[in-house]
Protein backbone atom coordinates (compact mmCIF):
# COMPACT_ATOMS: atom_id res chain seq x y z
CA UNK A 1 0.00 0.00 0.00
CA UNK A 2 2.81 2.36 0.79
CA UNK A 3 4.36 1.74 -2.88
CA UNK A 4 0.70 2.76 -4.35
CA UNK A 5 0.66 5.72 -1.84
CA UNK A 6 4.03 6.79 -3.50
CA UNK A 7 2.71 6.69 -6.72
CA UNK A 8 -0.31 8.62 -5.94
CA UNK A 9 1.52 11.30 -4.21
CA UNK A 10 4.18 11.55 -7.47
CA UNK A 11 1.40 11.30 -9.78
CA UNK A 12 -0.85 14.07 -8.11
CA UNK A 13 2.22 16.10 -7.86
CA UNK A 14 3.28 15.83 -11.48
CA UNK A 15 -0.65 16.97 -12.20
CA UNK A 16 -0.84 19.60 -10.03
CA UNK A 17 2.63 21.09 -11.73
CA UNK A 18 1.65 20.52 -15.32
CA UNK A 19 -2.00 22.54 -14.22
CA UNK A 20 0.52 25.00 -12.83
CA UNK A 21 2.76 25.39 -15.73
CA UNK A 22 0.15 25.66 -17.80
CA UNK A 23 -1.52 28.49 -16.22
CA UNK A 24 1.60 30.20 -16.20
CA UNK A 25 2.80 29.43 -19.91
CA UNK A 26 -0.25 31.18 -21.13
CA UNK A 27 -0.82 34.07 -18.94
CA UNK A 28 3.07 35.06 -19.11
CA UNK A 29 2.63 34.58 -23.23
CA UNK A 30 4.63 32.54 -24.07
CA UNK A 31 2.67 29.89 -25.33
CA UNK A 32 -0.06 30.39 -27.60
CA UNK A 33 -3.66 30.70 -25.51
CA UNK A 34 -6.24 32.19 -28.22
CA UNK A 35 -9.51 30.80 -26.10
CA UNK A 36 -8.21 32.35 -23.18
CA UNK A 37 -8.60 29.82 -21.17
CA UNK A 38 -5.09 29.42 -19.75
CA UNK A 39 -4.64 26.24 -21.14
CA UNK A 40 -2.05 26.54 -24.27
CA UNK A 41 -3.82 25.75 -26.80
CA UNK A 42 -1.27 23.23 -28.24
CA UNK A 43 -1.78 21.18 -25.10
CA UNK A 44 -5.70 20.91 -25.62
CA UNK A 45 -5.48 19.68 -28.80
CA UNK A 46 -3.43 17.24 -27.47
CA UNK A 47 -4.77 16.34 -23.60
CA UNK A 48 -7.47 18.53 -23.56
CA UNK A 49 -10.04 16.08 -21.37
CA UNK A 50 -7.39 16.44 -18.64
CA UNK A 51 -7.93 20.33 -18.23
CA UNK A 52 -11.85 20.01 -18.76
CA UNK A 53 -11.78 17.16 -16.10
CA UNK A 54 -9.09 18.80 -13.94
CA UNK A 55 -11.69 19.30 -10.68
CA UNK A 56 -12.62 15.58 -11.10
CA UNK A 57 -9.06 14.38 -11.65
CA UNK A 58 -8.00 16.15 -8.69
CA UNK A 59 -10.89 15.47 -5.92
CA UNK A 60 -10.75 11.38 -7.24
CA UNK A 61 -6.76 11.43 -6.68
CA UNK A 62 -7.48 13.56 -3.25
CA UNK A 63 -9.84 10.34 -2.30
CA UNK A 64 -7.81 8.01 -3.08
CA UNK A 65 -4.56 9.40 -1.56
CA UNK A 66 -7.02 9.40 1.88
CA UNK A 67 -7.71 6.10 1.05
CA UNK A 68 -4.36 4.44 1.02
CA UNK A 69 -3.43 6.42 3.86
CA UNK A 70 -6.18 5.03 6.01
CA UNK A 71 -4.45 1.66 4.84
CA UNK A 72 -0.72 2.79 5.57
CA UNK A 73 -1.72 3.96 9.02
CA UNK A 74 -3.46 0.42 9.51
CA UNK A 75 -0.35 -1.34 8.94
CA UNK A 76 1.43 0.46 11.66
CA1 LIG B 1 -6.49 27.58 -24.60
Amino acid sequence: MKYILGILIILAAVLMFMYWYAGYSSRSGFAIDENQNNVPDSWEAKMGWLFKARNFILLFLGILIGYTLSFVFQEI
